[in-house]
């Protein structure tokens, strides 16, 4: 693997998927693997499980990890060709991604959507953009429109909580007092529709409906009662909409994940990529209860990021 920026850079996922929990196994068995490499991880948005399981991913196999937080310690970037650069930005991405490149074997790059320009946005060209002149292979650490670490994640955590052949996965939508990206939601129905051993339905009010380009042929329910019964895995986000490119549509508070609506599950296990804001969107007697497996989804992140670098480290 050179780049990973979405599923697609990913030759057998299944086999990913298995790496990540030998990782989680014998987290040192390759901690040789990265020695006298340098990883960079730079922040042009917050960031806490991202930043610190995939550090710690990176000193498992032995490289240095070096985190330079863009947005608050850099100099303002400028991302467009011919900018006459006379304002606030006082450097190029030209010159900063081809600075990285000589410093690092590894570069980890985390940018949210603008929410404002879709074209923009979903042309991923920020990202694109230190792909292009860093010149060493690029890691999302979530971009605008995906967020491939948090798939892998989730795909570990639900292979190793499945207890049927085809567990049936629902992703759905909850409300939100902020417009977020769609980056989560999408990445994870990508990876879900790619699965062949899960039952993938997403579920969302009317007007939230997300990039055919990531959700393929998945099955969509509006109604969200309908959509969780016989539930194995609830995955619950909130997202902003990508048809009213990102307006908040409605507030919606019945769409709340509670312990009620879990009673025409499976016994669902709730998961959420976390930071998550509890009694708006998942309830206080979900999260505190068994069902929820949000801490050690969050802890599989650690696992999903070393399965990455090291098949990185391996075959760049
Ligand atoms: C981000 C998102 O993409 O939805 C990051 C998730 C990993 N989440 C937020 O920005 C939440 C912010 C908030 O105020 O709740």
């Amino acid at each position: 693997m050179k780049h990973f920026l979405s599923i697609e850079d990913v030759k057998d996922y299944k086999a990913l998927i298995a790496s990540a929990l030998a990782y989680k196994s014998n987290p040192f068995v390759d901690k040789t693997l990265g020695q006298n490499k340098t990883m960079g991880m730079i922040f042009l948005n917050p960031s806490m499980r991202t930043r610190i399981s995939t550090q710690r991913a990176a000193r498992n196999l032995g490289m240095e990890v070096i985190v330079f937080n863009l947005d608050k310690e850099g100099w303002q970037l400028e991302f467009e060709d011919g900018a006459v650069m006379n304002g606030t930005k006082a450097e190029h991405v030209k010159e900063a991604a081809a600075v990285m490149g000589q410093y690092f074997d590894i570069l980890g790059i985390r940018t949210f959507p603008g929410l404002i320009n879709k074209e923009e946005d979903y042309s991923e060209h920020y990202i694109n953009q230190f792909v292009k002149y860093a010149g060493i292979p690029v890691v999302s650490l979530e971009s605008a429109t995906l967020h491939p670490l948090q798939s892998l994640a989730d795909a570990v955590t639900i292979q190793e909580l499945r207890t049927t052949i085809k567990p049936k996965v629902v992703l759905t939508w909850a409300p939100h007092i902020k417009a977020l990206p769609q980056a989560v939601p999408n990445s994870f129905a990508q990876w879900m529709s790619h699965w062949d051993e899960v039952e993938f339905v997403i579920t969302h009010p009317e007007g939230y409906e997300l990039d055919k380009k990531f959700t393929g042929s998945s099955k969509i329910e509006y109604d969200q009662e309908k959509a969780l019964q016989g539930a194995d895995f609830i995955y619950v986000k909130n997202w902003s909409s990508y048809k009213e490119y990102g307006q908040i549509l409605n507030t919606l508070p019945t769409w709340m994940v509670t312990k009620e609506k879990l009673d025409v599950t499976n016994d669902a296990k709730v998961m959420h990529c976390l930071p998550v804001r509890r009694n708006l969107v998942i309830a206080d007697d979900v999260l505190d209860s068994s069902n929820s497996v949000v801490t050690q989804q969050a802890g599989n992140r650690v696992w999903a990021a070393q399965a990455v670098l090291s098949e990185i480290l391996k075959y760049s």
